[in-house]
C-alpha cells in the first residue's frame, strides 16, 4: 500500500494533535447547594470551568431573600451539621478576609451573589485565585451561601476580617470534579 504522508509530516501532525488535545482539555467542577436544615429551602447549582488563567463561575441559587449574600469556598468538604462542619473560609496563606479583587484575601473569598426580587441569584464571573488543581484547588471543599451580605473585610465589625460578617450559613455543598 502506498503511504501518501511522509513520516515527518505524520510526526508533525501527531504533535499538533497532541497539543490541541492538551489545549482543549478543560478540567471543570460542580457543586449542588442544598439547605441541610430543610428549613429555608435555599438550593442551587454552580459550575467552575477553567478559562486560560481564570476560573469561570456560573450558577443559579434559588430561595434567597432579595439582596446580597456572602459566597465563599470553605476549607473542608464536610457539610454537616448546618454547614458548620465546613470550617472557616479556605485560607491556605493565613490571610485576612477580603474582596475577590483584593490582593489580601482568602483563596475562598468570592464576594457576594445578588438575589433579585424573586430570590434568585444568577451569576457568571471570573476569578483568578481559586483553582481546580494544586494548592489553591477548591475540589473536595465546600461552597457556602450566607444569610447576610459579605462586607468584604471593610465593615469594621469584629468578624469583618475573618468572615466578612456574612452571618449564618443558608446552604452548602461539596465541590466535585465534573471533568478531568
Ligand atoms: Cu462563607
Ligand atoms: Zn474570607
Amino acid at each position: 500500500m502506498h503511504i501518501s504522508f511522509s513520516s515527518s509530516k505524520m510526526f508533525r501532525f501527531a504533535v499538533l494533535a497532541a497539543f490541541m488535545t492538551i489545549a482543549y482539555a478543560e478540567r471543570s467542577a460542580i457543586v449542588y447547594l442544598s439547605d441541610p436544615s430543610g428549613q429555608n429551602g435555599v438550593h442551587g447549582n454552580i459550575t467552575f470551568e477553567r478559562r486560560a488563567t481564570n476560573i469561570q463561575i456560573t450558577g443559579t441559587i434559588y430561595g434567597l431573600s432579595p439582596g446580597k449574600h456572602g459566597f465563599h469556598v470553605h476549607q473542608l468538604g464536610n457539610i454537616g451539621p448546618g454547614c458548620t462542619g465546613a470550617g472557616g473560609h479556605f485560607n491556605p496563606h493565613h490571610s485576612h478576609h477580603g474582596a475577590p479583587s483584593d490582593t489580601e484575601r482568602h483563596v475562598g473569598d468570592l464576594g457576594n451573589v445578588l438575589a433579585d426580587k424573586f430570590g434568585v441569584a444568577h451569576f457568571e464571573f471570573l476569578d483568578s485565585v481559586i483553582a481546580l488543581q494544586g494548592d489553591h484547588s477548591i475540589v473536595g471543599r465546600a461552597m457556602v451561601v450566607h444569610e447576610g451580605e459579605d462586607d468584604l473585610g471593610k465593615g469594621g465589625q469584629s468578624d469583618s476580617l475573618t468572615t466578612g460578617h456574612a452571618g449564618g450559613r443558608l446552604a452548602c455543598g461539596v465541590i466535585g470534579l465534573l471533568t478531568e
